[in-house]
């Protein structure tokens, strides 16, 4: 049975899960979920996630909402494909790959996730962004990207020499982040910036940008 991803294709979590599936070659369809007209608020979207959120993934019987626990579900379904995105093969790989998971949920994400917030979803909401918010959220992101700086420089990808799932988790909200002021974050760090160069510009997620279309008039 094909996965059935219910999303949106600009969703930063829709395309987390879009992009590990594209890198894995899974077969999925993608079922749009309208949150114009409120529908992830409906009954029948919050059977598949009661916290009303996107996106939620659904494999035969097993239904999975949280965008990280779907793109593992899906590394580790499809590492067979020739791409082990979580290094099972290694246990001190796959624990690399762990940590660097948990250090973009844990620190990355609530550092950039406020400015994306700013500069796309007010903006939407009718508002103006707020610099205050964006200047204290640029110090907490320029934090976390000192510690990347500095691992990057001795590892190509963040848990050693091999693109994983950690690196993959990471695309969507800096692909949103480069189009905005807040783009000089990571292109004043050489290392990040050529770690970002790499991994956007891989196929998969190429497909996966064409989607990413907020903020675009
Ligand atoms: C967050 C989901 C989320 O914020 C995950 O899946 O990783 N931790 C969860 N979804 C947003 C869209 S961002 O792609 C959403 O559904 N927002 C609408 C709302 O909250 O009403």
């Amino acid at each position: 049975m094909t996965i059935k991803l219910y999303g949106a294709a600009m969703s930063t979590c829709t395309a987390r899960v879009l992009a590990c599936l594209h890198e894995t070659g899974a077969e999925f369809e993608l079922v749009p979920v309208n949150l114009q007209i409120g529908e992830h608020k409906q009954p029948a979207f919050l059977a598949k996630n009661p916290f009303g959120q996107i996106p939620a993934l659904e494999d035969d019987d097993l239904t999975l909402f949280e965008s990280r626990s779907m793109s593992t579900y899906v590394a580790d379904k499809f590492k067979g494909n020739g791409c082990d995105l979580l290094r099972t093969q290694n246990l001190k790989e796959a624990a690399l790959v762990k940590t660097w998971m948990e250090v973009e949920s844990q620190q990355f994400s609530p550092a950039i996730s406020p400015l994306f917030f700013q500069f796309y979803i007010v903006p939407m909401q009718g508002g103006s962004p707020n610099q205050a918010m964006i200047d204290e959220n640029s110090g907490k992101l320029g934090k976390v990207l000192d510690v990347y700086e500095k691992k990057l420089s001795s590892s190509k990808y963040l848990a050693g020499d091999f693109y994983s799932l950690a690196d993959l988790h990471h695309l969507s909200l800096i692909y949103y982040l480069m189009k905005t002021p807040c783009a000089k974050l990571i292109n004043e760090r050489p290392h990040v910036k050529a770690w970002w160069g790499d991994i956007s510009s891989r196929p998969a997620f190429q497909k996966v940008a064409q989607g990413l279309t907020l903020g675009q008039k």
